[in-house]
């Protein structure tokens, strides 16, 4: 079994529902347990302006799959919330990111892990270490020390 840590981001069609509806979804993957769920983030969007805030979360989960299914059933979860692949950052009824799978660093076609925004962002950092302060991103070092370079404001937990 491995521990992974997946992030979850709406900014379409009522987001909460759509990230809570996912949380449950999660839940029923294939070999898969969820562990623990962070709070609800609301923050501006990374990226074009123009497009609506966006929640985020991150849940931490335990799985028998690896890195390639997981991503798969990501990727139908998405899909079944109507996601319309489009303008890179644009605005998304769901995004599902692998944001760790275990201590592995893995760089091919379908997958970079640990997600390289990540350390960018606060609205993936903070409920991070909300779920676990200890973590150490893999290459990366802790992630209580890499979130006191970030600026946190604008991040609005709900
Ligand atoms: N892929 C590669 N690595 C991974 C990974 N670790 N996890 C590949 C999941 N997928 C990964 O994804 C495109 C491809 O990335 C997938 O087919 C998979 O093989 P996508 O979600 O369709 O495309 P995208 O929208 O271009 O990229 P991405 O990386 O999901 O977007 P971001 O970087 O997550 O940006 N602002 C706020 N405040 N909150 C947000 O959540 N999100 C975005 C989306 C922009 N601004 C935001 C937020
Ligand atoms: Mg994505």
């Amino acid at each position: 079994m491995t521990i992974v840590y997946i992030g979850l981001g709406s900014n379409m069609d009522f987001p909460e529902q759509h990230i809570i509806t996912a949380i449950q979804s999660l839940g029923e993957i294939q070999s898969t347990r969820t562990i623990s769920v962070s709070s609800l983030y609301k923050s501006k969007p990374v990226g074009p302006q123009d497009q609506d805030d966006y929640i985020n979360v991150v849940a931490k989960l335990e799985t028998g799959l690896g890195p390639l299914v997981l991503l798969d059933c990501l990727q139908t979860i998405e899909n079944e919330h109507g996601r319309i692949r489009n303008e890179r950052w644009g605005p998304r009824t769901l995004d599902l990111d692998i944001l760790m799978f275990g201590d592995e660093i893995i760089q091919n076609d379908r997958l970079t892990i640990p997600h390289p925004e990540m350390l960018n962002r606060s609205f993936v950092l903070v409920p991070l270490a909300e779920i676990d302060s200890e973590i150490v991103i893999p290459g990366k070092g802790l992630v209580r020390d890499l979130l006191s370079h970030l600026d946190q404001s604008g991040l609005e937990i709900m």
